[in-house]
């Protein structure tokens, strides 16, 4: 047993011993063995794999083994040490220390995948009602300058359309092939491109005039078209969209996007909003909000019971068709043969 009084006997002792390098070492190791009790702040998170931090990698730390030894080797040591040859015990229990590392600077981090963020749920509001042509199996939709852009699927039915928003007056710009099933179209720099589903082929016209001016080949299928001035972005069913050069439809990168952390397949209609791609799933009611650096879902929109019963028919199809209206900040959506397309606005869903 090892009383108090003793002990001030022993240190007394001790400092007959003690030289300076082995008072150092002493209060080092101690240091260096009662470090957790004031390790002080935890070492940085780990690293974030996404810019935007949608996604990133969390740090939890973890005790390792080893202090535990250490502590259990240390104790009767120190003991030792306290009874008799004391150089040695400092010097073992140094070295012990060292090799043990310190308890402090051992707490290492380890990083391990973070539930990936859970994307904010939207509902709507519907601010106006329009026409739609429930003729129209409506595959691409884009505004710009007043008009509706709209390109039409089906074999023998597909068409590149635009319709004046406030008259509802359409205009036919151009017919495909029959042949081919028109899919998504985007305009830029006075061009409209439009995708075929599985002719490997996109048409270019030009917008001004609707003459067809030249056209694409591509690996895949073509569903979805959208763009962000500057690129295309392409959809094929997957759960990737393509970055295309308008200039050459070379793809420059695919976005994989991902819900929670599982591949969005079935991305079908593309829209290019306030740098976000929102994408129509093929066969839902939802519309799902894209980051385009990440590829993760950052929100989604039920747009169920959007079309009111009293609307729907037997050809009726599903919710497709996204365009917006950046000067307005006006989001159109509709569906494939829908007698309506409808200007909404987000309502958070709680
Ligand atoms: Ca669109």
């Amino acid at each position: 047993m090892f009383h108090t009084s003793d002990a001030a006997k022993r240190l007394a002792k001790l400092g007959k011993y003690f030289k300076k390098s082995q008072f150092i070492l002493l209060i080092l190791t101690l240091a260096a063995y009662r470090a957790p009790a004031a390790a002080g702040p935890l070492p940085p998170a780990g690293r974030r794999l996404f810019p935007n931090g949608r996604k990133h990698r969390s740090a939890r730390t973890i005790p390792p083994l080893r202090i535990m030894i250490c502590r259990l080797i240390c104790v009767p040591l120190y003991a030792y040490f306290f009874e008799m040859k004391v150089t040695l015990s400092i010097l073992l229990t140094g070295l012990l220390a060292v090799a043990c590392g310190s308890p402090g600077a051992a707490r290492r981090t380890c990083t391990q995948p973070a539930a990936p963020a859970e994307p904010v749920r939207y509902t709507y509001a519907v601010q106006r009602v329009y026409p739609h042509d429930p003729e129209n199996y409506t595959q691409g939709l884009q505004y710009a300058d007043g008009l509706l852009w709209e390109g039409t699927g089906q074999n023998g039915a597909s068409r590149l359309l635009k319709t004046d928003l406030e008259t509802g007056r359409s205009e036919v710009v151009a017919r495909l092939p029959r042949s081919e099933f028109g899919e998504g179209i985007a305009l830029l720099g006075g061009k409209v491109y439009q995708l075929t589903w599985t002719s490997n082929r996109a048409h270019v016209y030009d917008a001004a005039t609707g003459r067809r001016t030249g056209g694409f080949t591509y690996p895949g299928q073509g569903w979805g078209l959208t763009t962000d001035g500057r690129w295309l972005y392409m959809s094929d069913g997957s759960d990737r969209i393509r970055v295309l050069d308008p200039d050459t439809f070379e793809r420059e990168r695919n976005i994989a996007v991902t819900l929670s952390g599982e591949p969005v397949r079935l991305l079908n209609e593309l829209e290019w909003i306030e740098g976000k791609i929102w994408a129509n799933v093929y066969t839902s009611d939802q519309i799902v909000i894209i980051d385009p650096a990440s590829g993760a879902v950052e929100g989604i929109v039920d747009l169920s019971g959007l079309l009111p019963e009293e609307e729907v028919t037997p050809s009726t199809d599903v919710l497709n068709g996204i365009a917006y209206d950046p000067a307005l900040k006006r989001i159109f959506v509709t569906g494939k043969n829908w007698s309506k397309l409808f200007h909404i606005t987000l309502e958070k869903q709680e």
